[in-house]
C-alpha cells in the first residue's frame, strides 16, 4: 500500500529542451527512489510562465518533458508522472501558502535575484511568489525528500521554513521535506562560462548540452568546451572547466576523479574532451532512441497525463482539505 511509503517529490520546468545539468543533476535520480518510496515527479508548467513562453513551444515542451522523464527510465506504472496545472491543488495550495511566506524571505532568493536581472522588462509577481508554489507542489504530498541540483536548496529551506510555520500555527499539518543533493553533479556548469550553471534557458547553444543533441553536436559542443591555458587534466584552482568535464566524465562513466586524473596523465585536453564527448553520446543514445519512440505516440503520453494528474489530484485533496479545515474555510455538504 502506497500509504505506507514515504513519499518523494520533485519537478521540472517545461522552459527548454533538458540538458544534461538536468538529467545528473535530478533526473537520473528519480529512478533509484521508485521502488521504495511513492513517488511524485511533476512537469512543472504553472513554474515556467514566470517568464514569457511561446504558447505552442510551452505545450510542445510539456509533452516533451513527459517523454523525457519515461525515456529516462521513470516507469509510469511505478510513478505519479504528471502536468502541474492539471491538478489545481497546487495553485490552490500555493495562494494560500502566500499568505504564510514573508516579503522579506522571498527578497533573500538570489534565483529571483539572477531572473529579475536577465528578464528586467518582466519583474512579474509570479517571479517573485514562485518559490512559494514551489513549496506548496512539495508540502501537498506530504514529502518527506526532494531530490534537486544544489540551485534549489534555498527554495528547500523555505519549504521547510512555511512547512514549520504553518505546523506551529495550526498543529502539526505537513510534513518537513528533506533536500537529496547529488555529490558531484549537484551543479553541472556552463560549458562556454564554467563559473556558471549549466542552464536549459541559456541562449548561448554552445554552452549548454541538451539530453537530445545529436552525437555530432554533442562532441562538437565537448571540444569547444572553455577550459584553463594549461594541459593537465586535473582539479585545482583556476581549473573550474576541467573539473566540471571530469565530474560529466565521472557520472557517465562511473569513473571516480583520481581514476580520471591517472587515465589522462599526460594526455592532454584534446584527447580528454574526445572521451567525455563520446561517453555522453554513449549514455545518452538509448535514452535519444526511446524519446523518438515515444514521441510517436502521443495517444500514450496523453494517457500518462491522465492517469498521473487524477492519482495526483486524489492525493493532494486530502492535504488540501485538511489545511483548509484547519485555516477556517467553511465547507459545503454534499
Ligand atoms: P531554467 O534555465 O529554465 O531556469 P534549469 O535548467 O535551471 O531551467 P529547472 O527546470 O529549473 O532547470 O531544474 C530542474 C531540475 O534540474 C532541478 O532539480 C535543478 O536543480 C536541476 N538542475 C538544473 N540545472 C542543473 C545543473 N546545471 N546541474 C545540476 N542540476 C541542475
Ligand atoms: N523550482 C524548481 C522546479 C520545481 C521543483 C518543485 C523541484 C518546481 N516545483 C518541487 C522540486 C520540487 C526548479 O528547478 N527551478
Amino acid at each position: 500500500m502506497y500509504q505506507d511509503k514515504k513519499v518523494v517529490f520533485s519537478g521540472v520546468q517545461p522552459s527548454g529542451m533538458l540538458t544534461i545539468g538536468n538529467y545528473l543533476g535530478a533526473i537520473q535520480n528519480f529512478r533509484t527512489f521508485s521502488d521504495e518510496y511513492r513517488c511524485y515527479y511533476c512537469v512543472v508548467d504553472e513554474h515556467a510562465i514566470t517568464v514569457r513562453q511561446d504558447p505552442a513551444v510551452l505545450r510542445r515542451r510539456t509533452y516533451e518533458t513527459l517523454a523525457l522523464y519515461i525515456a529516462c527510465g521513470l516507469d509510469p506504472t511505478k510513478n505519479v508522472l504528471f502536468v502541474q496545472s492539471h491538478v489545481s491543488a497546487h495553485a490552490e495550495l500555493g495562494w494560500i501558502l502566500d499568505c504564510y511566506a514573508m516579503f522579506g524571505e522571498l527578497s533573500r532568493m538570489t534565483q529571483f535575484k539572477d531572473k529579475s536581472a536577465k528578464n528586467a522588462d518582466n519583474i512579474n509577481a509570479g517571479l517573485f511568489t514562485y518559490p512559494v508554489l514551489m513549496a506548496a507542489d512539495i508540502l501537498l504530498y506530504q514529502t518527506e525528500l526532494v531530490p534537486v541540483g544544489v540551485d534549489q536548496k534555498q527554495h528547500l529551506e523555505l519549504a521547510r521554513d512555511i512547512a514549520m510555520r504553518f505546523n506551529g500555527v495550526y498543529s502539526d499539518t505537513f510534513v518537513v521535506p528533506e533536500g537529496y543533493i547529488a555529490k558531484t553533479t549537484a551543479k553541472i556548469m556552463s560549458l562556454a562560462e564554467p563559473t556558471k550553471k549549466m542552464s536549459k534557458s541559456d541562449e548561448n547553444e554552445n554552452a549548454v548540452v541538451r539530453i537530445l543533441d545529436p552525437r555530432d553536436v554533442i562532441l562538437r559542443k565537448f571540444k569547444r568546451a572553455v577550459t584553463d591555458s594549461g594541459s593537465e587534466v586535473r582539479r585545482g584552482e583556476g581549473k573550474e572547466g576541467i573539473e566540471n568535464l571530469m565530474s560529466v566524465y565521472s557520472a557517465f562513466t562511473g569513473a571516480s576523479m583520481e581514476e580520471i586524473e591517472r587515465e589522462f596523465d599526460g594526455r592532454g585536453y584534446g584527447d580528454f574532451k574526445a572521451a567525455v564527448g563520446e561517453a555522453c553520446a554513449d549514455a545518452l543514445a538509448p535514452i535519444q532512441a526511446e524519446f523518438a519512440r515515444l514521441s510517436a505516440d502521443k495517444a500514450y503520453l496523453e494517457q500518462v497525463m491522465k492517469d498521473g494528474a487524477a492519482a495526483a489530484a486524489h492525493d493532494a485533496q486530502r492535504t488540501l482539505s485538511k489545511v483548509r479545515r484547519k485555516i477556517g474555510f467553511t465547507e459545503l455538504r454534499r
